[in-house]
C-alpha cells in the first residue's frame, strides 16, 4: 500500500469557495480558477465535499445521485476540466462518498417508498405501530432517529436528518452498487476518497439505549471492518488515498482501519480532540477548552496509533467545526501568532495534515447575531431545541454563535473588496465583515502572514522525511499551558513547543538552554528564542 505521509490535503467546501456566475454559489469553474493559489500553497490533494445532485437539506450530504454533478456546481465537462487542470499542477482530487445514507430524494428510496421490495431492502425499514419507534435512538441532528411511513406501515432509520435514510449494508446488492460508484469515479480520474461517517455502516443490535443516544449499538459495528475490506478490494481503490470519518471511535478500531496490512483505509479522522470544550460532552453546553484533556488526547492518539502502525489524518478544522483561531486561539491582539502556533502544532505531528479552506489565512467564526442568518439544518434544529429547553434567545444565540457549523461555511475571503471576491451576486450564506482585513490577496503579498507560514510548513514536510516518517513522543505532560512533543528519525530530532495561553509560559528547559546545547531554531512565530515562551508562541528546534 502506498503511503501518504508526506502529502498535504486541502479541503474545499465548493458552495463557499469561489462563485464564477454570480448566483451566490461557489462552483467547479471557481475551483479551477483558484488552482494556481492552491499549487502555490503546495498542497497535493483537494478533498471536495459532495458535489452530487442533492436537495441540499444537509448541503450535499444528502445525495440524490452519486454519478453526476449538481447542476448548480456545473457540468461533467467542468469537472473534466478541473481534473485535468489540477493534474497539470500535480494536484489530485478526492471525492466525498456519503455511503452511510442517501437522500430520500434518491431514486432507490423513492422506489422503496413506492413499495418495491428490492429497494426497500436497500434501506433499514422496520415494522411497528405508528406511536412506537423500533428503538429510542436519537438522530445526530436532534429528535428521533426513526421516521414512520404510514403507507408502508413501517419505520425507516435515519441517524442524521429525516431526509437522510440509512443504507442497509447487510444487503450485498447495496455494497455492489457502492463499489460500482467508486469504480466510476476512479475511471473519471478521481485520485482518492473521503468516506463520510463510515464507521456507522454496520448496525449491530436494534435495542433501546437507556444510557445514551443509541450510538453504542451502531458505532464501529460488528461487520464494519469486513465491509470496508470488501468494498476497497472489489472496487480497486486499495493503494489510493482514502480517509474515513470516524464518529465517536476508538484507537483500537482506527488502528485496524488504517494499518496498511489490513487493506482498509490509508488514514482516519477522529474527533476526541475537538470535544474538549464541550461541557459534559455536550456540544450545546459551552466551556473553555480543557487543555489538560487536549494534551492527553493528542498524546494517547499520536503515540497509540504509532504503536499499532495506524495513521492519523491530523486537523483542526473542517466544514462541521467552528474556526480554530476563534476556538483555541485569539481573534484580537494575538490573531496572527495564535493561528501560526495552531498550524505548527498540527502540521508537525505524526499524520497527514488537512487544511480547511480559509484556515490558511486565519479565517474566524461567522459574525452573525440573528438565527435567520444561519442556514445549517443542525443549527436551526438546535436553536429550537435550546429554546424549548428554556434557554433565553440571548443564551441560545451565544451557544449557536460558538458551535454552529456555519462558522466554517461562510464564503472564502479572497480580497478586501466587495463580497470578498467570492461572488458578484448575493452569497448563499453571509460573508464575514472582517474580510477587509483577513483575506488571501493581502496575505499572499506578506512574507510574515499566516498564509506564508502554512507554505513554510508544507515545504518543510517535503524537505524533511523526519516530519513525515519520524516517531513521536510527548513532553511537558504536566504543564497545561504548553503542548510539546519530540519527533525522531534516525539521528535527526525535532522539538515542538506550543504555548496555548495569552500569557507567557515556562518550560522545564528554556529554549535558550536548548540552543546552548546545540539545538537550532528551525521555525517560530516570534523572532529569536527567549528564556520562556511568549503568548501563543511556537518554537521548533532541530538537532
Ligand atoms: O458528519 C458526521 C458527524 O457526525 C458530525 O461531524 C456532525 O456534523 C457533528 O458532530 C454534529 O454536531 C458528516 C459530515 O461531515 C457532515 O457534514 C454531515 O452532515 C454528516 O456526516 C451527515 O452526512
Ligand atoms: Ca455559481
Amino acid at each position: 500500500m502506498t503511503s501518504f505521509h508526506d502529502k498535504v490535503v486541502y479541503q474545499i467546501y465548493p458552495k463557499s469557495f469561489q462563485d464564477t456566475n454570480g448566483d451566490g454559489w461557489g462552483d467547479l469553474k471557481g475551483i479551477t480558477a483558484r488552482l494556481d493559489y492552491l499549487a502555490d500553497l503546495g498542497v497535493d490533494y483537494l478533498w471536495l465535499t459532495p458535489i452530487f445532485p442533492s436537495p441540499q437539506r444537509d448541503n450535499g450530504y444528502d445525495v440524490a445521485d452519486y454519478r453526476t454533478v449538481e447542476p448548480r456546481f456545473g457540468t461533467m465537462a467542468d469537472l473534466d476540466t478541473l481534473i485535468a487542470e489540477a493534474d497539470k499542477r500535480g494536484i489530485g482530487l478526492m471525492f466525498d462518498m456519503v455511503f452511510n445514507h442517501t437522500s430520500t430524494a434518491h431514486e432507490w428510496f423513492q422506489k422503496a417508498l413506492a413499495g418495491d421490495k428490492k429497494y426497500m431492502d436497500y434501506y433499514i425499514f422496520r415494522d411497528g405501530a405508528p406511536e412506537t419507534p423500533p428503538t429510542n435512538w436519537q438522530s445526530k441532528f436532534g429528535g428521533p432517529a426513526w421516521e414512520y411511513v404510514p403507507k408502508l406501515k413501517k419505520w425507516y432509520l435515519h441517524l442524521f436528518d429525516v431526509t437522510q435514510a440509512d443504507l442497509n449494508w447487510e444487503n450485498p446488492e447495496v455494497r455492489a452498487e457502492l463499489k460500482d460508484i467508486l469504480r466510476f469515479w476512479k475511471e473519471k480520474g478521481i485520485k482518492g476518497f473521503r468516506f463520510d461517517v463510515v464507521n456507522l455502516i454496520s448496525k449491530g443490535e436494534y435495542r433501546d439505549d437507556f444510557e445514551g443516544d443509541g450510538r453504542r449499538f451502531y458505532t464501529d459495528g460488528p461487520r464494519v471492518h469486513e465491509f470496508l475490506k470488501e468494498v476497497v478490494h472489489d472496487s480497486g481503490i486499495d493503494g489510493m488515498i482514502t480517509v474515513g470519518e470516524m464518529s465517536s471511535t476508538t484507537i483500537e478500531n482506527c488502528i485496524r482501519y488504517s494499518n496498511p496490512k489490513e487493506h482498509e483505509l490509508s488514514m482516519t479522522f477522529s474527533f476526541h480532540h475537538l470535544k474538549v470544550d464541550y461541557k459534559n460532552g455536550d456540544k450545546w453546553s459551552l466551556m473553555a477548552p480543557d487543555m489538560h484533556a487536549l494534551k492527553e488526547i493528542f498524546a494517547k492518539w499520536q503515540e497509540g496509533m504509532e504503536e499499532g502502525n495506524g495513521w492519523n489524518a491530523v486537523f483542526w478544522c473542517n466544514h462541521d467545526q467552528p474556526r480554530i483561531v476563534s476556538r483555541f486561539g485569539d481573534t484580537g491582539k494575538y490573531w496572527r501568532e495564535s493561528a501560526k502556533m495552531l498550524a505548527a502544532a498540527i502540521h508537525l505531528m505524526r499524520g497527514t495534515p488537512y487544511i480547511y479552506q480559509g484556515e490558511e489565512i486565519g479565517m474566524t467564526n461567522a459574525d452573525f447575531t440573528d438565527i435567520r442568518a444561519y442556514r445549517d439544518v443542525e443549527s436551526i434544529n438546535y436553536h429550537d431545541i435550546l429554546r424549548k429547553n428554556g434557554k433565553s434567545e440571548e443564551e441560545t444565540m451565544k451557544i449557536i454563535a460558538a458551535r454552529s457549523r456555519d462558522n466554517s461555511r461562510t464564503p472564502m475571503q479572497w480580497t478586501a473588496g466587495e463580497k470578498a471576491g467570492f461572488t458578484t451576486g448575493t452569497p448563499w450564506l453571509g460573508l464575514n465583515k472582517n474580510h477587509e482585513t483577513i483575506n488571501a490577496e493581502q496575505e499572499s503579498a506578506d512574507g510574515n502572514s499566516i498564509l506564508s507560514f502554512y507554505k513554510e510548513l508544507i515545504r518543510l514536510r517535503k524537505e524533511m522525511p523526519l516530519i513525515a516518517e519520524g516517531t513521536i513522543h510527548f513532553l511537558e505532560r504536566e504543564n497545561d499551558d504548553v503542548l510539546a512533543y519530540e519527533r525522531q528519525l534516525g539521528e535527526e530530532r525535532l522539538l515542538v513547543f506550543c504555548n496555548f495561553r495569552p500569557q507567557e509560559a515556562d518550560l522545564q528547559e528554556s529554549p535558550l538552554t536548548y540552543e546552548k546545547n546545540g539545538w537550532q531554531k528551525l521555525l517560530g512565530n516570534y523572532p529569536e528564542c527567549r528564556a520562556n515562551l511568549r503568548p501563543y508562541e511556537v518554537v521548533v528546534l532541530k538537532k
